[in-house]
Order: structure tokens, then sequence, then C-alpha cells
């Protein structure tokens, strides 16, 4: 098996005994059933296949004398950019659907009507509160707070086409002002998705120039009503995350304990099984455990390692692994990445395989529908689950395996936590440091290194092999999502990563940040902010920099890099970078090159006009010297050393 994945100098020792234990056990896995998918569709690839309607299917071939044009007349500019498009609207409704969520939460605890959630960081309700205009003064946390949902669910229900409430309140005028003139300013993100449907739908938009400025429009969408709407209400219902070291990698899975895989997105669900873990362990230990011990799986991993400091399991792509391990009593899953796969493993190996939300359900699942206002009770039926899951594994109902790979990484590098770590090398202006190891140089640039674990790049260590080539060239890294949980197995969220990894220049800034901080070593190299609805931290950091020199922040030398996307959700991400007007690398390639407007309009016409441009490589090592070409040419046009 190890041949057949592929072995570097990364592989994760784990996957491999895992990938021998599952071919023993004839269990098919993802990348198996990848090899018989092969090879795939070169129409799908191009972006030129339209399912739209029921003329079709229609596929434009852009290589040799087949159709040009779909049976209404479309041709591949524009059903490449419908179906991109459409891509972005899927992604931008995953991260507008959990951010609304978040809100009626936030509603129903200011109202008493969620007993068992609270406000638990008054400071950033304050900070948003203050944002949105909402009066603070002499009030409750819970006045000031329905307030504050109420503003959320207003941008939800709009009609009057006035700008969202969370752009007007979290955006800077200079980058508002860019976005006014391209008619990026959204006003309801329900609206938008809407409109995106209906004008993707047949016999419509053709023009491919006004679908793709739609697509930069949901990736405003994706930000403003997803990803930072989520952020600043989680971080007001669990806390804004602050830095700790943990646990990552198969071994936080305990043999002795009642083992709880939580998979998916929101914190909703998944902290309070965090929180009833606790109070359940007499009940455990009745069972012959020695506690419960829950461990995250993909972004929920990240929810709760930056929040609540939960042991780091792994990425979307090994959830069929840390099933096949046989020692998962329940692996419990709320919304997006959750394998269908999934619960047909789970059956081999007699793990409770539990679904909570109404619209993700799985015919082989136990479902246990979870609502914030019977939240106690739900979470207690879902442990209760679980235990009995840990009696019948000690009863030897399967054969076990944990490989004994484990890691330590910092985790939970907030803009609040970074900016306190960074208070103690200048306290009254705590940016500075960083702004002037960029200016001189000691610093190169800045990566968002983010996205999935996609198992077509997965075995050939694109993201370690191109966040290695980085960090040599001095260039520093954040990460959110999947790809940090790859990161931190292979050890590169420790202060011994600086020593192993980072070029000297870099190394002696993190060396003395760490020192100021009073860690007693290094920063790491690559930092932790979240999940992938943390990406709104990646550019609330920008604008945060940006702001501080008197830039935009298309001007700074940064970049952003999906190196192994998977989703949609990846998609509507990459397309508000690229409305922020920064530079997007992705592997593997966007079903955009069936498309020559496409093509021209992302790599050369777009970086004239606002900046956005997107990268494809996916040899590592080539990414990483397109990113930081692009980092050189935007610190000479600032007139800065080249170092
Ligand atoms: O939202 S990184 S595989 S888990 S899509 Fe999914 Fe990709 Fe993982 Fe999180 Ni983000």
């Amino acid at each position: 098996m190890s041949e057949k994945i592929g072995r570097t100098e990364y592989t994760n020792p784990g996957d491999l005994e895992l990938f021998r234990k599952a071919e023993k056990e004839n269990l098919q896995l993802g990348v198996d059933r990848l090899k018989k998918m092969m090879p795939q569709c070169g129409f799908g690839e191009l972006g030129t296949c339209c399912v739209i309607c029921y003329m079709g299917p229609c596929r434009i071939d852009p290589f040799d004398n087949g159709p040009k044009l779909g049976v209404c007349g479309a041709n591949a500019d524009v059903i490449v950019a419908r179906n991109f498009l459409r891509a972005a609207t899927g992604g931008a409704s995953s991260h507008a659907g959990h951010a609304r969520e978040l809100a009626l939460l936030l509603l129903e605890v200011a109202e008493g009507k969620a007993p068992g959630y609270q406000v638990r960081d008054e400071a950033k309700l304050l900070f948003v509160a203050g944002s949105l205009g909402v009066a603070t003064d002499g009030r409750t946390a819970n006045a000031i707070a329905g307030d504050v949902a109420r503003k959320a669910i207003e941008d939800f229900g709009r009609q009057d086409g006035k700008p969202m409430n969370w752009i007007r309140a979290r955006t800077s005028k200079r980058e508002y002002d860019k976005w006014e003139k391209l008619g990026l300013i959204v006003s309801n993100p329900h609206n938008e998705i809407e409109t995106a449907m209906h004008r993707t739908s047949m016999g419509n938009d053709s023009d491919p120039l006004n679908l793709w400025l739609a697509t930069l429009r949901m990736g405003i969408v994706d930000n403003f009503a997803g990803l930072m709407l989520a952020t600043d209400l989680s971080d007001i219902l669990f806390g804004t995350p602050s830095p700790k070291v943990i646990s990552a990698n198969y071994a936080v899975i305990k043999d002795a304990s009642v083992n709880v895989a939580c998979h998916g997105h929101n914190p909703i669900m998944a902290s309070k099984l965090v929180e009833w873990a606790d109070k359940l362990e007499g009940e455990a230990k009745a069972a012959g455990a020695d506690g419960i011990n829950v461990v995250g799986v993909c972004c929920i991993g990240n929810e709760l390692a930056t929040r609540f400091g939960v042991p780091y399991a792994g990425h979307e792509a090994q959830a069929e692994l840390f099933l096949a391990t046989g020692a998962i009593d329940a692996m419990v899953v709320d919304l997006q990445c959750i394998w269908p796969s999934l619960a047909t493993i789970a059956k081999c190996y007699k793990t409770r395989f539990i679904t909570t939300v109404p619209f993700v359900k799985n015919p082989e699942a136990i479902h246990v529908e979870f609502h914030p206002d019977k939240a106690d009770e739900k979470a207690k039926e879902i442990l209760h689950h679980a235990i009995a899951g840990f009696r019948e594994r000690k009863a030897g109902a399967v054969p076990t395996h944990i490989p004994r790979v484990s890691s330590k990484m910092l985790t939970g590098i907030s803009v609040e936590a970074l900016v306190s770590v960074l208070s103690a090398a200048n306290p009254s202006d705590p940016l500075a440091p960083v702004v002037s190891a960029v200016a001189s140089g000691d610093i190169l640039g800045a990566v968002g290194v983010v996205g999935c674990p996609n198992p077509k790049l997965r075995y050939s260590s694109m993201t370690e092999k191109m966040a290695a080539e980085l960090l040599r060239n001095n260039v520093l890294i954040v990460t959110t999502g999947c790809v940090n949980h790859i990161l931190a197995q292979a050890g590169f969220l420790t202060s011994e990563a600086t020593e192993k990894y980072a070029g000297e220049k870099l190394k002696n800034v993190l060396t003395a940040l760490g020192k100021a901080a009073g860690l007693g070593a290094p920063l790491p190299p690559v930092l932790h902010m979240g999940s992938c609805v943390d990406n709104s931290r990646i550019y609330d950091l920008l604008a945060a920099l940006a702001g501080k020199i008197g830039i935009e922040i298309s001007q700074l030398p940064v970049a952003g890099s999906a190196p192994e996307f998977i989703t949609e959700k990846a998609i509507s991400i990459g397309s508000f970078f690229l409305a922020v007007g920064i530079l997007v690398h992705v592997a593997p390639p966007p079903r955009v090159f069936g498309s020559p407007f496409a093509v021209g309009l992302l790599t050369e016409t777009l970086p004239g006009v606002n900046g956005g441009k997107v990268l494809v490589e996916t040899d590592p090592e080539k990414a990483a010297a397109g990113i930081i070409a692009h980092i050189r040419a935007k610190r000479q046009a600032l007139g800065l050393a080249q170092a």
C-alpha cells in the first residue's frame, strides 16, 4: 500500500500503518476509489461540461473539431463562468448557513431561550457591537448581544439594497471604496445566492465578464456573511482563541478512553460534547474507561483546538483512517466535508456514526437531531452512544490499532492573541516589529497556506514541501483549515521547526519575538489561526497591517495558497481573496482552462484592475518560486529591500 500511495520524507507513518491494516481487512478507502476513477473526465476538468439544462449534457471540445457551442449556443467561456460561479455559490451558501446558525443562537442566548450557552467573551462582544454602532453603555451583555444578533439577522433579510451591516462595520474605507467602484458591495447574502443561481440557470446571463464579476461578489458574500460573521459570533459565544500547546496526530486516540471523534464545522454542538465529556466521566469509568476523550477531525478540530485545547486528530482525508483504527467509539458529525463512505466504514468497526443536522443524514447512521434549546440533553444522549460503543469495543468486537505517532503544536493565534504576544516586544505599537521586519526584508513576505488535503496531491506532500520552501526563503506562514493538520503532523508548528525550516533572517526575527514574548524559544514559523471560517482573521490581520502602513492590502508582499483544495468552499474563499486583490495560488487546477476568457481574466486582466491574480501550479517547488517572485515584485513596487 505504501507504494500505491507514494511516499516522501513527510509521509505520516500512521497513515501507512492504517493503509496496511485497511488493505488486510479489504476496506475500500478514498485513495482506492480515486484510483478506480482514473482517468477523470477531461471535459469536467476543463470546466466545459454543461449539465444546467436537459438539452445537454453539452461538452465543448477546445482541442479538435468537436462542438464549440452547446445546444443553446453557450460557448466555453459562458459555460466555464457559469459553472465556476455555481461552485462559488455552493461554498458561500455553506459558510452563510454556518454563520446564520450562530446568529440565531446568539439571539436565543440573549433572550434566555438557550440556557446551555452564554456570552463568553464580553470584550469581543463590545468590539463587534462598537463596529456595528450598537449602544453599549450601561447595558447588559445579553441586551447588547441581542442587538448584535438582530444586526446579523437583518443582513439575511434586507431588501432595501443597502450594504450589509457586516461590510459597513468591518472593513476599511479604502477597501470599501475599491469594492464599490467594481460593483462588488453586496446587500443581502440570500439574495446574492438566489441571483447567482438564477443568472446561471438556462437562458440568462451569457456575458462571461458579468458572470466573473458575480463570482467576485460571491467572494464578498462568503467573507462577510460567512467567514467573518461566523468568526465574530463564535468568539462571542465560545471565546476568542488564545495561544496554547496541544497534541496532534493519531496518538491522541487513547485505547483506555471512550474515544469520541467530532467531525464537521460548527462549534455549537461539538463544544457541548467537550463540556459533557467531563461531566459524564463517572459514567465512563463505570463502563471501565478512564474517561471520555473528545478529539477533533477536520475544521471542527481547528475550532476545538484553538478555543479549548482539544486534541487535534487529523484532516478530512484521514477521517476514514481514524475509523480504521477500530478505536473510535463514536464519530459525531454536524455539517460539511463529511464523506458518505464514513458511515459504511464505521459499521465495519462497530463505531457509532452519529449525524446531528436535519439536512446532513446518512441511511447507515444513528441520527440524533441537535437543537441548542435541548443542547445538554442531546449531548448526553450522544455520549451515551459513545459509552455503549466503548463497552462493545472492550468486549473484543473488532481488532484495534492506534499508530503511536504524535506531534505537538502551538495553536490559538487569533489576531487578538498575536497582538498580545507582540505587545511584549512593543507595548505601545504591537505590529511595529512585524512591519519593520517586513520593511527590512528579514521577513520577505507572508503567505496564508489554507484549505484541504486533496488525495490527488496528498501523497506527493505538496503542502509540506511548498511550506518548507517558503520558510527557507524567509516567508512567514499563517494557516487555517485542514492543511494545518498536515503541517502540525509534520512538526511545522513548533519552535524546533523555526530552527529546522526557517531561513536565517526569519529565524532571527522569530527568535527575538519568542524571547520578547517570554516563550523562552522562537515563535513557530507557521502560525495557526483556526478553521476555514477563520480565514477572516487572515483578512483582519492584512487589513490591520495595510492600514498601519497606509496602503491597500493588494500592495502588501503577501499571497494566499490552497495547495490541495477540494471543496466549493475553497473556491468561494479564493474568490474573496481575489476580490481583495492578492495572489491566490491553487492546486489542483481549477476548472477554468477550457475558457480562454477566464484564463486571460484571472492571470492578466484582473491583476491590472485590482491586483487579484490566480497562480496554478501542482509542483511544490515551482509553486513556492511563483509565490516568492510575486512577493518580490510587490516589495519592489513598494521600494522595499529585496533581501
Ligand atoms: O472548511 S479545509 S476539507 S474541513 S473545506 Fe473541508 Fe477543506 Fe478541510 Fe473545513 Ni475547509
